[in-house]
């Protein structure tokens, strides 16, 4: 059987464009803003990493530990000969937890918009799985993309974990449902990691940790923008800001301008108010009952949750509707 080993690599100009028009875009846009999946290139994906193992930041350990409990009930979800789609699979830590314990998986295929981290994480897993097809695709998973050939034989199953759906408006991750559906076909199975809503000091701290990691974790949203599309953004005068914003259930993440500037973006230029900010990310908290009623509405029926200890994250499994 002959695998490629990374499908549907769009050319690295289109790429760039269309992050250089986004960019314009949100700068332009009132109030400013920037969408999170541009955090990854491999610095950001380098600092997510950490941020997963920050004191702070609990929900990593949270669903590492309902997935260590309850691996093997997922594993009996799935049925024979899976090939694992992960969206947004980062440094494919979690699954290992599931390859583990279930033996139907044949293929995993890793989908991540940070293409050299995949391609090393990739390679990892396949030397510590010699068995497993392991079939990277470099694509934005809110687009379409081509899965390998390969699969064609092979049932299919989702693994979305992170809390990553939690990074999209209500109306996005409706959609982003929607277009998995249609990746993984009738009646395949999601397992999908959701962010409860907690107390609020809890939250905030995890986006707000001592160390800074996540305050350079988003002022390399400015870096890349500098690194990328040759701007001159001064990373020492704009700060980090994130807070819960509790009417909306949602961790808002900002870079907020020190002073009134102005920055150069590819012969752009945008001018900052002192305090004025970018919004980079939304990351929203549901309760069991709140996603489950989102995902029903988009297609897909809840067939079991499983929490954690503390009741601070939520593993769901989701069936796609006939
Ligand atoms: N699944 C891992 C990583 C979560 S971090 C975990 O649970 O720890 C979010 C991951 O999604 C990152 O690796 C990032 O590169 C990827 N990502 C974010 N937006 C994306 C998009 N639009 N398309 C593809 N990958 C995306
Ligand atoms: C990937 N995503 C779910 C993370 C989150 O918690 O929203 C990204 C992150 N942003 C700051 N810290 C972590």
């Amino acid at each position: 059987m002959s695998i490629p080993s990374v499908v549907a690599r769009r050319p690295s100009e289109e790429r760039y464009s269309s992050f250089a028009r986004d960019v314009i875009e949100g700068l332009t846009a009132r109030p400013k803003r920037l969408s999170p999946k541009y955090f990854y290139d491999e610095a950001g994906s380098r600092l997510f990493e950490q941020i997963t193992e920050l004191p702070e930041y609990y929900p990593t350990r949270s669903e590492l530990a309902i997935l260590r409990t309850h691996a093997a009930d997922m594993a009996r979800l799935l049925p024979p000969k899976t090939a694992l789609v992960e969206f947004g699979s980062g440094s494919s830590k979690k699954v290992r937890l599931l390859i583990d314990a279930a033996p139907a998986i044949a293929a995993y295929v890793p989908v991540d918009i940070s293409s050299q981290w995949l391609t090393e994480e990739a390679a990892r897993l396949r030397r510590d799985y010699p068995q497993l097809a392991v079939l990277p695709v470099a694509a934005d998973f809110t687009q379409a993309f081509r899965l390998p050939r390969s699969l064609a034989a092979l049932a299919r199953a989702g693994f979305f974990p992170g809390s990553t759906i939690g990074n999209f408006e209500a109306h996005q991750a409706c959609a982003f449902l929607q277009h998995a559906a249609r990746i993984l076909g009738e009646n395949a199975i999601l397992i999908v990691g959701i962010d409860l809503v907690k107390d609020a000091r809890t939250l905030t701290a995890a986006y707000n940790d001592a160390a800074g990691v996540t305050a350079k974790f988003n002022l390399n949203l400015l870096a890349r923008i500098n690194r990328e599309l040759g701007a001159n953004f001064d990373l020492a005068s704009f700060c980090h800001q994130a807070f819960y914003n509790r009417e909306r259930q949602r961790i808002e993440m900002h870079l907020a301008s020190r002073v009134r500037q102005r920055v150069n973006v590819r012969g752009r230029m945008f001018e900052f108010r002192a305090g004025e900010t970018i919004h980079t990310e939304n990351s929203y908290k549901y309760t069991t009952e709140s996603f489950g009623a989102l995902a029903r509405g988009c297609g897909w029926t809840t067939v079991a949750a499983w929490t954690d200890a503390d009741g601070y994250f939520s593993v769901q499994a989701l069936r796609a509707a006939k």
